[in-house]
Order: structure tokens, then C-alpha cells, then sequence
């Protein structure tokens, strides 16, 4: 599949690498900052010819971009799975192609050997143990209600793993999945502070179901970040916005800018040479951040 290069290059030596480049959707800053980051490395001037598909949080259609990409005989084939496990078979169709497969961002749970070149992406259950170890040492005696990300993706799974494996399950009232989006966060705390109304402390697996939640409990009558403490995970400008303002009290980040680590790993893996098996995006956490801070981000 490392063809000589798209037909009107061909030969002309400055040829592009084809990349197909499968996101799992728009659901979240993260994903978006994520997306930009993609797009602005993958540029033709850098030597790409990238197609690249959103999928709107579906398998079906991230397995039917995977499969389209086969059809186009790529060179390189990148891509972030919504959930961890499904992807067997066209996996399986990738190797028999001989596409070279480099996962970003999410994680895959597969039964196929040696199924891709390289993994990108960040310490997900860190992520979690650094969340759980905040609340130790800060609401210890706090009644946790854990807002789920996309259940069964590996940033749920991960998370969900470090926090409780820190925090203990006895301080956690109960769990819910917001899918990663806003609205479904609030949807989900909406419900949550009817069940569960002891709640003091949410832990939501990203700052999108953060925000949401910020909606439900003032909706409630109730003060986020006193009333009820919020914390976070991925350190985009609306979750460190949210932190400013005192309604977040502890957000740990998950870099989503990282499309030149991924157009790095992709060079290597035309020019065929040796990668490691996995690079982890370097991640920081706050408790608390200044304006100057917070406009000098990249994201
Ligand atoms: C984490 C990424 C997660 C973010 C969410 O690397 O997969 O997906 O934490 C996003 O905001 O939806």
C-alpha cells in the first residue's frame, strides 16, 4: 500500500503519503482541539493527502470509514476508537491489505496479533489516580458521584479504574454515563442529585460533563465548586475557564494537541522505520490557574 504516490505526483519524487484518518466525532473541546491539531499537521505542505471522516460517536461508521480506506489503498491508516472492543474483523482487513495501522487517542481491546504499528495518546488510568488522589487528600470524607464518559471506551474504563481504585468505592454514591457531552452530563446530574441527594463531590470523567453539571446543580439552587465540588479531567479553556471562576476545584489535563507527534509517527512508518510500541502524551493537573495562564494556552 506504500504506493509510489498519488498519480499526479507520480514520480516527481515530492510525493505525498496518503493518510485516512478515522475521528470518532465532535463530541467534546477535547475532541475538537483534537481535530485541529490533526488537520493542521497533516497538511499537504508537510507532505500528506489526508481524507479525513468524522463518525458522530458511531462504531459503524468509523468501521465503514476504516473500510473505505482499504477501498482507497491508503498508505497509513489512523485512527481513534469510540469503544475498545468490535474492531476484530476489520482490523483483521487492514493487516490482510497490508495498511499500516497507527491508533491515536483511545485505546482497542483485540484479540489480533501485533493489530497496530503504534498508540499515541494519553495515560487515561493516571488520569483517574491523579483525580482520586486530589479527592483523598481534599474531600476525604466527600460522597462521590462519578460521571461516566462513553461507556466502554477506554477513557472510561481507565479512569473509572485509577479514580476508585484511589478513592475507594464506599465514598462513591453511584455512576452514570454522560457520553462525554455537555448536555448529557447535565442530563445525568439532573437525575443524580434526585437519587443521590448527599452527593457533595462529582468526579466527571471530562470537562464537557463538568460544564454540564455546572448547569444541573445551579438549576438546583446549589453552588458548583462549594455546595458541590466538581472535578474534572482534560484542561480545555472552558473547564480552566470554569476553574477560574471557582466552579471547578481540581482539573487534571488530557493534551489533545499532539497532530505532530501523530504526522511524526506516520513519516516513520512510511519510511518503514522502527517506532515504539506506544508514546504517551505528556499530561499536568490544576488546582487553580490565573487569567494570564489561561490565555497564554494553546487550547
Ligand atoms: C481522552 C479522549 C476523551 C476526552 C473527552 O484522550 O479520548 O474523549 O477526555 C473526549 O473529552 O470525548
Amino acid at each position: 500500500a506504500c504506493s509510489s504516490g498519488s498519480g499526479s505526483d507520480e514520480g516527481s519524487g515530492d510525493e505525498l503519503i496518503s493518510v485516512g484518518f478515522s475521528q470518532l466525532g465532535a463530541e467534546s473541546g477535547w475532541r475538537t482541539a483534537n481535530t485541529e491539531s490533526v488537520q493542521a499537521s497533516l497538511t499537504e505542505e508537510a507532505g500528506f493527502d489526508l481524507t479525513f471522516v468524522d463518525a458522530q460517536q458511531k462504531q459503524e461508521n468509523q468501521i465503514k470509514a476504516l473500510r473505505d480506506f482499504i477501498a482507497q489503498d491508503v498508505d497509513v491508516i489512523a485512527f481513534s476508537p469510540v469503544i475498545e472492543t468490535g474492531w476484530d474483523e476489520v482490523i483483521e482487513e487492514i493487516k490482510d491489505a497490508e495498511i499500516p495501522l497507527v491508533l491515536v487517542d483511545r485505546t482497542v481491546d483485540t484479540t489480533v496479533e501485533d493489530p497496530y504499528v503504534t498508540w499515541i495518546g494519553a495515560d487515561f488510568k493516571q488520569e483517574g489516580i491523579t483525580a482520586g488522589e486530589w479527592v483523598k487528600e481534599n474531600a476525604p470524607d466527600a460522597k462521590i458521584f462519578e460521571l461516566q464518559g462513553t461507556m466502554g471506551s477506554g477513557a472510561q474504563v481507565d479512569r473509572e479504574e485509577g479514580f476508585d481504585s484511589v478513592v475507594g468505592e464506599e465514598n462513591i454514591v453511584g455512576k452514570a454515563s454522560g457520553n462525554f457531552t455537555r448536555a448529557e452530563g447535565k442530563a445525568a446530574v439532573e437525575a443524580a442529585l434526585q437519587a443521590y441527594p448527599e452527593t457533595n463531590l462529582i468526579f466527571a470523567h471530562n470537562d464537557d460533563m463538568g460544564l454540564g453539571a455546572i448547569e444541573a446543580i445551579e438549576a438546583a439552587g446549589k453552588v458548583p465548586g462549594v455546595d458541590i465540588k466538581i472535578v474534572t479531567i482534560d484542561g480545555v479553556h472552558d473547564g480552566l475557564q470554569a476553574l477560574l471562576d471557582g466552579k471547578f476545584n481540581y482539573v487534571v489535563e488530557c493534551n489533545p494537541v499532539f497532530g505532530d507527534q501523530i504526522a511524526d509517527a506516520i513519516k516513520k512508518v512510511y519510511a518503514g522505520e522502527e517506532l515504539p510500541k506506544e508514546t504517551i502524551v505528556v499530561d499536568q493537573a490544576f488546582e487553580s490557574i490565573t487569567q494570564e495562564e489561561l490565555d497564554a494556552r494553546l487550547y
